[in-house]
């Protein structure tokens, strides 16, 4: 499996969560269920994910301006500002989520491109180690397993039955 397929499989995943999210009360998608300073409700963790591969994707490889501009969300300017995301409406964010995707899939071969050369990529302003482009284009996709993952927990915890995200579900044929 390469890149491709597998960014594939999580635009899959993506359609399968959302529609159980859209199926469950607004207040659920905000309860804090983790007790945290960072992503404590779904609606935090759904934020996270898009906004991290908007992030690494637009901002780190391309150089562009995030998609997060457009919907006009400031940057952070605090660690809560930056996790904490209850007061948005679910609709909002999967509205970015799906925005941050079509911009992705419109630049994929400018990311695949540039995956193909020896390119590296700061990890953190405040750190020297370097990543392949390659390396980020997994890690943005690995990011997004562990957290759905999380994600598809907490939908239990909140007595709601989760979607079947495993690979083998979606390449089964
Ligand atoms: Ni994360």
């Amino acid at each position: 499996m390469n890149t491709d397929a597998f960014y594939h499989y999580l635009t899959g995943t993506r359609r399968a969560l959302w529609a159980t999210l859209r199926a469950m009360p607004d207040e659920q998608l905000s309860r804090a269920v983790i007790p945290t300073e960072g992503a404590r409700c779904i609606k935090d963790l759904v934020m996270h994910i898009a906004v991290v591969e908007d992030g690494w994707f637009r901002g780190d490889l391309l150089g562009r301006p995030l998609v997060r501009e457009t919907f006009g969300w400031k940057a952070p300017s605090s660690p809560d500002e930056y996790w904490h995301h209850p007061e948005k409406s679910l609709e909002e964010l999967l509205t970015y989520w799906e925005a941050v995707e079509q911009d992705t899939l419109a630049r994929w071969p400018e990311l695949i491109e540039q995956a193909a050369t020896d390119r590296r990529v700061a990890v953190d302003e405040d750190r020297p180690e370097t990543l392949s482009v390659d390396e980020v284009l997994w890690h943005v996709m690995q990011h997004e397993v562990r957290h759905t993952a999380q994600i598809v927990q907490m939908i239990r915890l909140l007595g709601n039955v989760p979607p079947a995200l495993d690979l083998a579900f979606f390449a089964a044929r």
